[in-house]
């Protein structure tokens, strides 16, 4: 399986809304050639992490399958944010749509870009919580440890379904 996260926490230029920009994207998630899209997660409103007074996001989750290289899903990823408006900038900075890979059929590596599975993944309930909407099942594919037992140990994060 592919996972793919969306996040958002400003609107688009042209007005639209975090919600309706991570929509469009898990639409735009349909068209990536080799794989077709199997799930869909809830929508969550999320605080942002680490705490930074920066509007709540909104995060969700799509999980496709097939196959698909690195390289290009990940430009294709990048593509879709750059017609959401996306300006890469600092790190964690707020932005009108976000999307990484988190798990690509299991892949592990540490270079070059995308690392995968998402480095950061496993600490993030904003990531964990939608995917086990879209794969209970899932074991992080480099530690071993099964979703419930990553959820079961995260900290205090503020999220709640829309
Ligand atoms: N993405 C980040 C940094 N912090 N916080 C929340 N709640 N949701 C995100 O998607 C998010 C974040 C970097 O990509
Ligand atoms: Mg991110
Ligand atoms: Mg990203």
């Amino acid at each position: 399986m592919i996972l793919i996260a969306i996040g958002a926490n400003l609107p688009t230029n042209a007005g639209h809304t975090p919600l309706a920009t991570c929509r469009a994207a898990a639409e735009a998630l349909r068209a990536v050639p080799g794989t077709r899209l199997v799930a869909v997660s809830s929508w969550y409103r999320t605080a942002a992490v680490p705490p930074s007074g920066q509007p709540d996001y909104v995060n969700g989750i799509v999980r496709l399958e097939g196959e698909a290289d690195p390289a290009g899903l990940l430009a294709r990823l990048q593509s879709i944010e750059a017609r959401a408006g996306r300006v890469r900038g600092a790190a964690n900075a707020a932005r009108p749509l976000d999307l990484d890979i988190i798990d690509l059929n299991g892949l592990v590596r540490d270079a070059p870009d995308p690392v995968l599975p998402h480095p950061r993944a496993h600490l993030r309930g904003f990531v964990l919580y939608p995917l086990r909407d879209v794969a209970p099942d899932w074991v992080h594919p480099r530690l071993g440890t099964p979703l419930a037992a990553l959820l079961a140990v995260l900290g205090p994060e503020w999220i709640a379904p829309l």
